[in-house]
């Protein structure tokens, strides 16, 4: 044998940059209703494979195919529709209020809103979601009001929270929606840790931890899937995999795994891969994994396979790393779309009903953002007090805090 060259590093590169054609023949797309549906109980040795396909419902005919179909009626899906549709108004608008500077900073759905829109239909009240900043379709398909989700981006005079959080990062416990919290992972311990917790007091409420592909690389979310995989826990992970972590391809955090699903394995948690554009599929897996853990069968791993088609959020230009017209050659479509026409199929709705579906849901938008507006916008009108950045923190505030009250004067 010769001897061994120097050492390097292996530096994962995505497959094209800006300026080069997109190609995702690397995202390997099974058949629609391909994947079969296993028993909620079943071993997880016996669904590896499941880690390392797609489950899909919508085929591209826009028929509603295989075992994990058949789970929604007409009814049902026009108003996961409608969600999606006013969960993509909603953000149009913010997006831009931003550039209008009535806010500092939005995060948008685009192309992701079947996966919190849908998830949220298969939880019952009580269950708690421990969210990232693109999970607010779990607020929107709750009925959340959205004049208080815009009074939070505009941090005015009714922000539920004040102006002590960053826009976007709601909170909302009637609504099942943990405090987003910045610090990326911190959702998947503290999930977990609720779950247990629920499951200590013999309650039957569940709870689902949220992280995006990037976010896996922290420590946090390998803590959890100990926890969770040791105490088999009531908690359904999710990992938005959107393809994109700012500007890292999702490779980086993917590392030697074949998938973010197969993170799970090793913990011998039942690991599912969907199309998260894919409302059908989406809601059908949801509803597998919640079922487990329902009945106390322990944390089921679910990775969502979509694309995060605008900007990381209102501070990122994605022209800088990835070819601008990347998101058109995504292979698994828009969600709304889909949807819109397996209903069309279906002959529950038609491209006049669409129509007259978005304009009526502009206009509930625009209202409710003209209410809100009435409540101040970032440099203009109503403002939180000062003194409410004192509440709400400590049972009993410290001398110093209470000295600063004094010196502030509120
Ligand atoms: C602990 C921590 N590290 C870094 C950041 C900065 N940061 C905010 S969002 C983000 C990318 C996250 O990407 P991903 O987890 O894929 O979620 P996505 O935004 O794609 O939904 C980073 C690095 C942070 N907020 N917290
Ligand atoms: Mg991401």
């Amino acid at each position: 044998m010769s001897e061994p060259g120097p050492l390097s590093l292996h530096v994962p590169e995505p497959a094209v940059r800006p300026g080069g054609t997109p190609d995702f023949s690397n995202v390997k797309i099974p058949k629609a209703g391909a994947v079969p549906r296993p028993e909620i109980d079943a071993n997880p040795e016996d669904i590896r494979d499941l880690a390392f396909s797609i489950i899909r419902v919508l085929n591209r005919a826009g028929e509603a195919v295989g075992p994990w179909a058949g789970l929604l009626s007409d009814e049902e899906l026009i108003e996961g529709m409608r969600h999606m549709m006013t969960l993509r108004t909603f953000d149009a608008r913010m997006l831009i209020a931003q550039r209008q500077g009535k806010t500092s900073f939005y995060m948008q759905h685009l192309g992701e809103e079947a996966i919190s829109c849908a998830f949220r239909k298969a939880l019952s009240p009580g269950d708690m979601n421990f969210p990232t900043y693109r999970q607010a379709g779990l607020l929107i398909a709750d009925g959340y009001s959205m004049v208080d989700m815009m009074c939070q981006v505009y941090s005015n005079a009714r922000d539920p929270l004040k102006g002590r959080q960053l826009p976007v990062m709601y909170s909302s416990k009637p609504h099942g929606f943990f405090t987003i919290s910045g610090n990326l992972a911190t959702q998947y311990v503290q999930a977990v840790g609720w779950a247990m917790a629920s499951a200590i007091r013999n309650d039957t409420k569940i709870a689902a931890a949220w992280i995006g592909d990037g976010s896996t690389a922290e420590s946090d979310f390998h803590a959890a899937l100990v926890f969770a995989s040791t105490y088999k826990a009531p908690v359904v992970l999710n990992i938005v995999n959107n393809q994109w972590a700012i500007s890292t391809f999702q490779g980086i955090a993917r590392g030697g795994a074949g998938t973010f699903a197969a993170r799970g394995l090793g913990f011998g948690i039942p690991s599912l891969r969907v199309d998260g554009n894919d409302y059908l599929a989406v809601y059908a897996v949801a509803k597998w994994a919640i079922e487990r853990a329902r009945r106390n069968l322990g944390p089921t791993l679910i990775e969502y396979v979509t694309y995060r088609v605008g900007a990381h959020s209102t501070s990122d230009d994605p022209s800088a790393y990835r070819p601008k017209t990347e998101s058109d050659a995504w292979p698994l479509g828009d969600p709304i779309e889909r949807l819109k026409n397996h209903l069309i199929l279906r002959g529950a709705w038609s491209e006049e009903r669409h129509k007259q579906a978005e304009a009526e849901i502009l206009d509930s938008v625009i209202a409710a953002q003209k209410e809100a507006e009435s409540y101040g916008t970032l440099h203009a009108g109503g403002k939180p007090s000062a003194r409410d950045m004192f509440e709400g923190v400590y049972a009993e505030m410290p001398p110093h805090l209470r000295r600063q009250r004094q010196q502030a004067g509120v």
